[in-house]
């Protein structure tokens, strides 16, 4: 072979030394002398990305050549974490490379290091997706990611003064190795103006949409490995940008400042990513950033169709859409609009081709998470879609009167335009109609979305329900984040385990070996002792890996009570206080978490959990005993060291309103045990490493719903509590807030007069629940083996499991097989 062939794809020590010296000269066009570590880093980059490369095309054109049946994962946000690690471990290239770049003299740990975060999401929604196309990608099925090319990701956290405080995340500043900007594949997307009708050359009545502006979508493409496989997928994410021809010649000649400000205002639109998870604001601006994706992706199918010669008519046979929450599913109305208004279809044969394409998965019970669009902003945004939504909503409707002809309260609950006040369009309701399928994310959420928020549409389409419980992607949260146990295990049971999560079941018959448990032992041991050396350099806090690392780790939210948590850590303190020789297990609270920047109360728990632990790290009556620490700037990269040093996952939340979770999982494969209610995936992780092997406490969802009915009091838990009231006690004295006391006010407030996430009434049972697992650490074996149980248990929670459910429940889409030739 010629050399430059060798260089591009060979992996053997010393090629891949050469191509590495090779990109950091002619492409980051450094020396070694004066290369900073992110050129090496690049560097690095370009040598995987070649070696990956042929798997693309190859992919790319069988798909192209072969018409399969596709996935397309539509979601606004790809939580993808740093792609040079996962992609090594994919290509079983991990080993090589670190050898070769250690024969450098570099450390490929520094390296891996230096990647910036591509931080497009939020939390558990944006994960979720990113898992799921690392096992679509696995499981060698032909899909499409569609999303957003947010320029600037989820805000860097810093915590000044125990306060949260913003920072722009510039991912970008240094440019992206693994994105392929195509602008030869622009489209262009419209907003605005209004529509006109006229009769077709047919005599056909028909609609023109004529917009106040357009703008352009650019595709960023970044190849998606699966494990082991020659299939890498594609995730096509979407920029927006000015089209010079439209806003220079047509609207604004002579007006240069007036161009540039449009030009500005179009890019706008993918600037940056909405930092609120479970909260909905009624943006005009997310309402385009999801207009824009979807009538991008919905184009890019249409062309990727007709280069296939795949009729339109049969566009539902080729593609399965998934709605990843109701962020995409304006998808519905637009593809309508393109069937009927740009293709010239009927609207029986249009609205049957949208139902059977479009597939709807719901990530949330909490009310104020629920779309809906003012139906005044909507209209004027995209004049055309609300024409299509009111024309599907009337036909709707008819078909809920004659199926529900004695129960007229039906219509206005079920109707996609809310009408009790101001006018909005429901984006659930819409989801419903518009969708074959509509999927809960764990057993009990599935459950609860049918006897709750969708009650009505169950009992309209009750064939249209199914679960597919949440899970996550063991490549990147065993193999990745935690090589110690990784080695361990596989030099147990093999390495198909990273296949099939389900072979981790081998490690059952090993929890009676007492070398084993000892190894076991050992690993988090040392994965402690390196989260340990990390907060020690980055928070100056010295920890003690003997300690229970106690973690909770995930975004800030009441409903998920990082305050019940931190009740507990004063209750220990109080206790401590009064007698300090009190015997407990040495206890290390970790917590993690962003809060969306305009949500006061969780800014406020932030603010707490680090005033706590201000006093509890420096007072000597506590000494070792408690520690804690508020672990800053939590993100996907950081979440890789913290899941496997912890010993105890917190899985708070009031039972009902968690709707899966998946850190959950990431603990539990790690070796973890939780700690938690029966709440979301909780429930179905207990059954699967038993009761025996799982913290249970607090109330049950049906008996949080029967207290609410029955009249809940957090003045009967306060004063039916010495200990509670004590805690509270002590936080309202100003005692962590240097004599404050008006600081935690409105957190206390909210507590004793509402406290809808019922925080007092779950206490004790926590307390309780805590005291076990105190005793139970101090059984270090016992504790061990419960703890290799869960890890041999988590089979289930793979998202390859999930990404099967969804295949033969949803989208029925043949895996095929990629063939790289040599
Ligand atoms: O399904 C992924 C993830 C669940 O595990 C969490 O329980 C749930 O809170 C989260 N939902 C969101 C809300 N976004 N919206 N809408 O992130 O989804």
């Amino acid at each position: 072979k010629p050399r430059i062939e060798d260089d591009r794809t060979g992996i053997d020590i010393d090629t891949l030394k050469r191509a590495f010296l090779d990109n950091l000269f002619y492409i980051q066009a450094k020396f070694p002398k004066v290369s900073t570590k992110n050129d090496y880093y690049m560097a690095l980059a370009y040598t995987v990305r070649d070696r990956l490369l042929n798997r693309w095309l190859h992919t790319n054109q069988t798909y192209l050549e072969r018409a399969p049946r596709i996935v397309a994962y539509l979601s606004a946000e790809f939580l993808m974490g740093p792609h040079l690690g996962n992609n090594l471990i994919d290509l079983g290239l991990y080993e090589p490379v670190k050898q070769a770049i250690a024969e450098l003299g570099l450390d490929l740990n520094e390296l891996l290091e230096q990647e910036e975060e591509p931080g497009l999401g939020n939390g558990g929604l944006g994960r979720l997706a990113a898992c799921y196309i690392d096992s679509l990608a696995t499981l060698e099925i032909p899909s499409v990611a569609y999303g957003i090319r947010y320029e600037y990701g989820i805000f860097d956290q810093e915590i000044k003064d125990g306060w949260q405080v913003e920072v722009t995340d510039r991912w970008l500043r240094y440019g992206n190795p693994w994105e392929v900007v195509r602008p030869e594949s622009e489209l262009m997307v419209k907003f605005g103006g209004h529509t006109e009708t006229f009769i077709d050359e047919y005599g056909v009545y028909r609609v023109q949409w004529v917009p106040y502006k357009v703008v352009k979508g650019v595709p960023y493409d970044t190849p998606i490995l699966g494990f082991k496989t020659n299939t890498a997928n594609t995730l096509r994410l979407w920029k927006a940008e000015a089209p010079e021809s439209f806003d220079f010649a047509v609207f604004n000649q002579g007006d240069y400042f007036g161009a540039v400000h449009q030009k500005s205002e179009s890019e706008n639109i993918t600037k940056v990513l909405y930092p609120n998870d479970e909260t909905y604001q009624g943006k005009q601006l997310r309402l385009e950033q999801q207009y824009f994706f979807v009538s991008c992706s919905l184009q890019d199918m249409i062309r990727l169709a007709k280069m296939q010669g795949v009729a339109l008519e049969r566009f539902h046979e080729h593609f399965a859409i998934q709605l990843n929450d109701t962020h995409p599913t304006i998808a519905i109305a637009e593809l309508m609009r393109l069937l009927l208004d740009e293709h010239g279809f009927d609207w029986d044969r249009a609205w049957d081709i949208t139902t059977k394409t479009f597939a709807y998965t719901n990530h949330t019970l909490l009310p104020e998470a629920l779309e809906r669009w003012s139906v005044a902003m909507l209209g004027g945004l995209l004049p055309r879609h609300l024409e299509l939504i009111y024309e599907i909503n009337s036909r709707f409707l008819d078909e809920v009167r004659i199926k529900f002809f004695e129960d007229p309260d039906r219509i206005a609950r079920m109707s996609i335009i809310d009408e009790s006040g101001e006018r909005y369009v429901r984006m659930a309701h819409l989801a419903c109609v518009g969708s074959y399928a509509i999927n809960g994310v764990a057993e009990l959420h599935s459950r609860l979305l049918k006897q709750t928020v969708l009650h009505d549409f169950y009992e309209m389409y009750p064939e249209k329900f199914v679960n597919v419980t949440n899970g996550v992607t063991p490549r990147r949260f065993i193999a990745l984040s935690n090589p110690r146990l990784t080695s361990l295990i596989t030099s147990k049971i093999g390495d198909g385990w990273l296949k099939n999560l389900g072979e981790l079941r081998k490690l059952e018959s090993l929890v009676d070996d007492a070398g084993f448990r000892n190894d076991f032992y050992q690993v988090k041991q040392a994965v402690k002792q390196d989260l340990a050396d990390y907060v020690r350099a980055n928070h100056g806090v010295e920890i003690n890996p003997e300690s229970i690392y106690d973690i909770q780790a995930k975004r800030i939210h009441e409903y998920k009570r990082q305050h019940l948590n931190a009740l507990y850590i004063i209750t220990l303190y109080n206790r401590l206080k009064a007698n300090p020789s009190l015997d407990i297990a040495p206890r290390t609270f970790l917590f993690g978490g962003k809060a969306a920047p305009g949500y006061y109360m969780a800014k406020l728990i932030v603010k707490l959990i680090n005033s706590i632990a201000d006093v509890t790290n420096s007072d000597p009556d506590v000494g070792d005993r408690i520690k804690v620490v508020f672990l800053t700037d939590y993100n996907v990269k950081f979440a890789q060291r913290v899941y496997p040093a912890a010993n105890l996952s917190e899985q708070i939340s009031t039972a009902g309103k968690e709707a899966s979770g998946t850190g959950n999982m990431k603990f539990s494969m790690n070796g973890a045990l939780t700690i938690g209610t029966l709440d979301g995936a909780n429930v179905e992780i207990r059954e699967a490493v038993g009761a025996e092997n799982f913290f249970l406490f607090g109330m049950t969802a049906e008996e949080v719903l029967a207290k609410k009915a029955e009249g809940y009091n957090p003045w009967d838990y306060y004063h039916g509590n010495d200990e509670l009231k004590g805690v509270l006690d002590r936080i309202a004295s100003g005692f962590f807030s240097h004599g404050d006391t008006e600081l935690f006010k409105p957190l206390l407030d909210s507590l004793l007069y509402q406290d809808i996430f019922m925080v007092l009434a779950d206490y004790q049972s926590y307390v309780e629940c805590q005291e076990r697992v105190d005793g139970a650490f101090r059984d270090r074996d016992n504790w061990t083996r419960m703890s290799i149980l869960n890890a041999a248990r988590m089979g289930h929670f793979s998202s390859d499991r999930s990404i099967r459910d969804y295949l033969s429940q949803i989208w029925k889409a043949p895996a095929v097989k990629i063939d790289v030739p040599e």
